[in-house]
């Protein structure tokens, strides 16, 4: 392992020796990162630690998940006690305590009028999950032909057939023909012009969820079967709500019978201040999803939050029969449960699902003090997610985002996630506002330095 974490230029004979080949790496350029592998070998709290010995900084709490700071000692302990005490148990017509337990403590979190939650093991399974609730729910209530989906433009929604469709990334869409039939899209949000630099939700542009009910006259609204939005938008870049926009989407969707899914895949588990962001914006879904925080990103998981009436509706037709054909190996994995349970507990103790709101101000004044530095057209913020945008290089979009993160990486100890000229942070939730200062030192120095 050591001869290959020195950073470097590697040839392709060298990484095929290092060993860096056989792995098809997702979501990567994998010629280019196995030219100059950036290797994270352990972790502990706020910190990632390098084969070659550097301490690293984590402003992205891993990739959105690590909530609760790494390898926390409750956590892995029981991991460990799970491992060894119920390694695996088929979630099909058996159960084992943990999965229940779990259930009541995430729809105790919830509160009303959230009473069910159905388990999978990610983000992506957990927008397919709720999009399948979503057909079935209507079918089942004599509304069959409530087929369509709503997305949004520059959603994202995780990599499944139905995330990418309803989703609205178009690199992710465009080597893969097929995509479900009968999604449309809303437009996207952020328009710079208006919201440039804005703190917290931008006061411009509820308006834009109107485009909702044109979209829904054009195909009917007893056609439509959901609306799906994340609250804030993660993967493009940190885009937050327009003031009164969710307020509006409810408000359509309510009106014409159609379901509206928040995927909290990111926002979920203290992200923007309150356990889920729905709670901390002011809109309550019908369904909505969570993935990567509900056990600080140790173990695979993800989950569907059911709004009163929603598992009712299923339960009908003779009791031996299954109601909803749907659902996985490792739905409610032992040692995802067990994780979770830990996890929550972690969360409780220590007040981190509030505390993005205690330190939201802190990180708003530190990120947007990066204003007026070289190349920087945006900066927007909300909780304890934020993020910085790039003009793009000349005839080289990304670019500069790219070198960003590989500076803060190799030259200040510090990962940064970027997506196309948008650094994104969304720090672990134990984060110190001296943590805080560091992250935005170590990025002001990178930013400097980026041409
Ligand atoms: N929905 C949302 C809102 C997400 O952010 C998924 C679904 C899919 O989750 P899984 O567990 O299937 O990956 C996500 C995932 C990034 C980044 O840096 C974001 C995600 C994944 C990887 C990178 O923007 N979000």
């Amino acid at each position: 392992m050591n001869d290959i974490a020195q950073p470097g230029t590697l040839v392709p004979e060298q990484a095929e020796r290092a060993g860096l080949e056989a792995f098809w790496m997702p979501f990567t350029a994998n010629r280019q990162f196995k030219a100059k592998p950036r290797l994270l070998e352990r972790a502990e709290g706020m910190h990632y630690f390098t084969p070659d010995g550097r301490k690293v900084l984590d402003s992205q709490a891993g990739m959105w998940c690590s909530n609760a700071g790494h390898c926390r000692k409750p956590i892995a302990d029981a991991i460990a006690r799970a491992a060894a005490t119920l390694d695996y148990a088929p979630p099909f017509q058996l159960g084992h305590p943990a999965a229940f337990e779990l259930s009541n403590r995430l729809v105790a979190l919830a509160g009303k009028p959230f009473n069910h939650v159905f388990f999978c093991n990610s983000g992506s399974e957990a927008v397919d999950s709720a999009l399948k609730i979503a057909l079935a729910y209507h079918r089942l209530r004599g509304e069959g032909q409530r087929t369509r989906l709503i997305g949004r433009e520059r959603g994202y929604h995780g990599v499944g057939f139905g995330g990418i469709s309803v989703g609205g990334i178009p690199g992710n869409r465009k080597m893969f023909a097929a995509m479900l039939p009968g999604v449309d899209h809303l437009p996207q949000t952020w328009n710079p012009k208006e919201m440039a630099f804005s703190r917290g939700q931008p006061t411009w542009g509820a308006h834009l969820a109107d485009e909702l009910e044109r979209i829904v006259a054009l195909h009917d609204p007893s056609t439509i079967a959901a609306v799906i939005v994340e609250p804030v938008a993660g993967s493009a870049g940190v885009l937050v709500p327009p003031v009164g926009y969710l307020e509006k989407l409810r408000e359509i969707t309510s009106k014409h019978g159609i379901l509206l899914i928040f995927d909290e895949v990111i926002t979920g588990f203290g992200r923007i201040g309150k356990p889920f962001g729905w709670q901390a914006l002011g809109v309550t879904p019908d369904l909505y999803t969570v993935a990567k925080g509900i056990n600080s990103g140790t173990v695979p998981m993800g989950a569907v939050f059911a709004r009163e009436g929603v598992y009712e509706t299923f339960m009908q037709g003779p009791e031996n029969a299954i109601e909803f054909a749907h659902g996985y190996t490792y739905s409610a994995h032992p040692l995802a449960c067990a994780a979770a349970l830990a996890t929550l507990d972690v969360y409780r103790d220590e007040g981190l699902l509030t505390r993005a709101a205690e330190l939201a101000p802190h990180f708003e004044q530190a990120i947007h003090g990066l204003k007026g530095l070289p190349n920087v057209v945006d900066i927007r913020n909300i909780g304890l997610m934020g993020a910085v945008e790039f003009a793009p290089r000349p005839g080289a979009p990304g670019a500069r985002a790219f070198d960003a993160h590989v500076k803060a990486f190799f030259e200040e100890d510090l990962l940064v996630r970027f997506t196309g000229d948008i650094l994104a942070f969304s720090p672990p939730l134990i984060v110190t506002k001296a943590q805080i200062d560091e992250i935005f030192g170590k990025i002001r120095r990178v930013i400097e330095r980026v041409e």
